[in-house]
């Protein structure tokens, strides 16, 4: 197996504890009984699949059983993965010779930054040439932009930045005209925000009005960056920022804090956007393309 593999697997070991503990001693018995189906439906609303989600998933599995299928943990990973497809897309990068634009946005503390140095790190791995620029527009704190600076040193990237307190879409101003000159990958890091802050959330708009009037055209991805263990609120964050910048996709953080790793069926089941990537821990390599079959596999392995 991948490292990679490896890595989510053990970041998901939580859930998986949580989920295939449960269903062992559930499914023991052989035939499930009524009583069986119900407990079943409250471990997987337990994981945070949602109660829409576990109800369907229970009603698949009963009506496959009865079909005369017999193994229901292969069956419930089949319906897991028929809920997850067309969940992944990778990272939408323009090969027409202008630059990439990825703004990334979320709540405080989700996990933005790291995921734009993991995110950077991989594409400074897959090619060592490829212009990178860092866009400190969380210009909310000092610290802020020092932390994005680290990155763009240790990847290997130009930053944009202005001093703490200024207009985060000057910066993206300038940022922008930067990687029109320069081509390659632009990454906006954002300051945290409340999906219900409205001035905060006109910001936002404002940052990627910026963007299309600079580059005469949306930027490339709008990606939500969603901590797992806020489990289903992070629906209601999603719809927000959605209805604010029309997203383009979620990375979902810290799936090895949580034993709610089921929200990754809620979230697709609520908000039809794709998930791009996943993290499972501080390091970079704990960020990787999100795989709806590695996802399943690691979860049940
Ligand atoms: N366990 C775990 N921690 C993570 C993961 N992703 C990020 N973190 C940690 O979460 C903390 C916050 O990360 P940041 O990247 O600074 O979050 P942010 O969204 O930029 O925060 P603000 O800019 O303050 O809103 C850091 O300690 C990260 O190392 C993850 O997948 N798993
Ligand atoms: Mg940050």
């Amino acid at each position: 197996m991948s490292p990679w593999f490896d890595r989510l697997k053990a970041g998901l070991s939580k859930t998986r504890n949580g989920l295939t503990g449960s269903l062992s001693s559930i499914l023991r018995g052989g035939g499930l009984t009524g009583a069986d189906l119900e407990a079943l439906e409250e471990v997987l609303i337990a994981a945070d699949v949602g109660a829409k989600v576990a109800i369907e998933l229970v009603k698949g599995l009963s009506g496959a059983l009865r079909r005369g299928d017999d193994d229901p943990i292969a069956l419930l990973k089949e319906l897991i993965l028929e809920r997850l497809a067309g969940s992944e897309r990778p990272l939408s990068l323009r090969s027409d010779g202008s630059p990439s634009v990825v703004l990334v946005a979320g709540v405080n503390g989700t996990g933005k930054t790291t995921t734009i140095a993991k995110i950077a790190s991989l594409l400074r791995a897959a090619d060592p040439d490829l212009p990178i620029t860092f866009a400190a527009a969380d210009t909310f704190r000092a610290a802020a932009i020092e932390q994005l600076s680290i990155w763009a040193e240790r990847v290997g990237g130009d930053l944009i930045g202005h001093r703490p307190g200024a207009d985060p879409a000057a910066v993206v101003f300038d940022a922008v005209d930067h990687v029109i000159k320069r081509g390659g990958v632009l990454f906006i890091d954002t300051a945290g925000r409340l999906q219900t802050k409205h001035n905060l959330m006109e910001e936002l708009k404002k940052i990627e009005r910026t963007v299309q009037k600079k580059l005469g055209r949306p930027s490339d991805e709008r990606l939500l960056v969603l901590d797992a263990t806020t489990g289903q609120n992070g629906i209601a964050q999603a719809e927000r920022f959605h209805a604010a910048i029309d997203l383009t996709g979620l990375v979902l953080t810290k799936l090895d804090s949580t034993a709610k790793g089921g929200v990754v069926l809620a979230i697709r089941e609520a908000l039809g956007l794709p998930i791009l990537f996943v993290g499972v821990g501080e390091a970079a390599e704990d960020l990787d393309a999100f795989s709806a079959r590695q996802f399943v596999e690691a979860l049940f392995d």
